[in-house]
């Protein structure tokens, strides 16, 4: 198995060593996982010989504004320039992106609004504000995921977010009413800059509105398979305060949802716009939350850290016991979560035989690390296999209906986590 770490043919360097916070600057950085060299979540492989870039995956907590964050920052274009995730697969996250699109434009009593969404991937988010009547314009760096966007009549710039992409939407758009970034903001290196460019667009009474992982969620439920290195933040709602705050611009309102295994749906607007109602209550809530949970200090961190050593020794045993028993596994939805966990536990085919997804494009690749390979959901009927991991667990339901035939045949469902359960 060809890996390298860190480094390309070219012999190009593919990641470097964060040693400040990314909000505060601070360098008082505590470690509290660690993962060792990882391969990138979403590098498919096309073949067994394929070389493959690993780095390390390492989570550090910044003992100054309780922000966590990875220790190493992956080059984006080794990321994101050729996308395999594909938003529309989930019709949760499409039933989602539609209360987001209502939640918006009810901020400002009418509709045909300008909308810019910040890695707008394959334009789930953008089509339901276009079906309410609102101009939209999407932003991704990934082209091929661009090209199905333009080629769905949802105007898409092919470009990573920043100062000059931010002057192409003003160029194209003007100022926008509402910028939305969903599941992009904690995947940034230059936090700040992002929040500068938004700035940049955002009309004097728009809203941004920004969903991103919440790290109380990802501690209380150990969902330790959210950490990958696409995700170079874990965001709390304290540190996101201190952020926008340092721009001039207040967090409005606050919202939580299960989407992901749990997100923060935070509006933020300039100080100066009056027309958008600041829910003090919910902010302050939050925050005290957070205080009152500890999260300000490593300590519930540390506690979740040996917690996961614990859920990995105890699906191991349960792997081996059905194994021994002579049950064959596969696993469902090749997420980028699925990915870190099944490198995480060491796994490979012998374990796991095939991982069905209904992504078209990840079908007949092989999943990165595990070489696992990709397939399409008619495997399940044709190879009969006794158990399906639930990769994607955020999904379990729509994969749970989408496979009642399995599990009528008296197959049965693996979900690791938070807890392990054989349903
Ligand atoms: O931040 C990110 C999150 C939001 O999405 C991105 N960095 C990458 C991605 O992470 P993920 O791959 O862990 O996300 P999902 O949405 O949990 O992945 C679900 C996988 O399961 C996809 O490959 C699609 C697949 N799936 C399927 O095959 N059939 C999902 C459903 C619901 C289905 O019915
Ligand atoms: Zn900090």
């Amino acid at each position: 198995m060809a890996t390298k770490t860190g480094a390309t043919k070219k012999n190009e360097r593919v990641f470097y060593r964060r040693n400040g916070c990314r909000v505060c600057g601070s360098k008082d950085l505590a470690k509290y996982f660690d993962f060792g060299d990882m391969p990138f979540a979403n590098s498919f492989l096309k073949s067994e010989h394929d070389e493959e870039i690993r780095a390390p995956l390492q989570v550090m907590y910044c003992n100054n504004c309780s922000n966590s964050q990875l220790s190493v920052v992956v080059n984006p274009k080794y990321l994101f320039s050729s996308y395999l995730y594909h938003s529309s697969v989930s019709e949760t996250f499409n039933v989602h992106c539609s209360g987001l699109a209502e939640y918006a434009i009810s901020l400002f009593g009418r509709r045909n609004l300008k909308c810019l969404d910040i890695g707008s991937n394959d334009g789930t988010l953008l089509k339901q504000f276009k079906r309410r009547d609102c101009e939209v314009i999407g932003l991704d760096p990934a082209a091929n995921i661009c090209e199905q966007a333009n080629r769905d009549g949802i105007r898409t710039v092919c470009a990573f977010w920043g100062k000059d992409g931010a002057s192409q939407i003003v160029e194209k758009s003007g100022k926008q009413d509402i910028v939305t970034a969903t599941n992009v903001f904690a995947h940034v290196d230059d936090a700040h800059g992002f929040v500068s460019s938004v700035l940049d667009v955002l009309s004097d009474e728009g809203v941004f509105i920004v969903e991103v992982p919440y790290a109380r969620e990802m501690v209380r439920k150990k969902e330790f398979d959210t950490i990958y290195h696409e995700h170079l933040s874990y965001f709390l709602v304290n540190p996101l305060d201190r952020l926008f705050s340092m721009h001039g611009m207040r967090i409005c309102n606050i919202s939580e949802f299960d989407i992901h295994g749990g997100s923060l749906r935070i509006s933020v607007i300039k100080g100066s716009n009056s027309s958008i109602k600041i829910n003090k209550e919910i902010v302050d809530h939050y925050t005290s939350l957070e205080r009152k949970e500890g999260l300000n200090t490593i300590k519930p961190y540390m506690k979740m850290a040996v917690e996961v050593e614990q859920l990995k020794k105890k699906f191991l045993a349960k792997l081996k016991e059905l194994k021994s028993k002579g049950m064959r596994i596969a696993g469902y939805g090749a997420s980028a979560k699925g990915n870190v966990f099944l490198n995480y536990c060491g796994l490979d085919r012998d374990d796991i035989e095939f991982i069905v997804d209904d992504t078209k494009q990840k079908q007949g690749l092989l999943y990165p690390g595990t070489r696992i390979p990709v397939v399409l959901s008619s495997w399940i009927m044709e190879k009969k296999p006794d158990y399906i991991l639930i990769l994607a667990w955020n999904f379990t339901q729509e994969i749970m209906k989408k496979t009642e035939d399995f599990s009528k045949r008296g197959g049965k469902y693996i979900i690791a986590i938070p807890e392990l359960k054989i349903i």
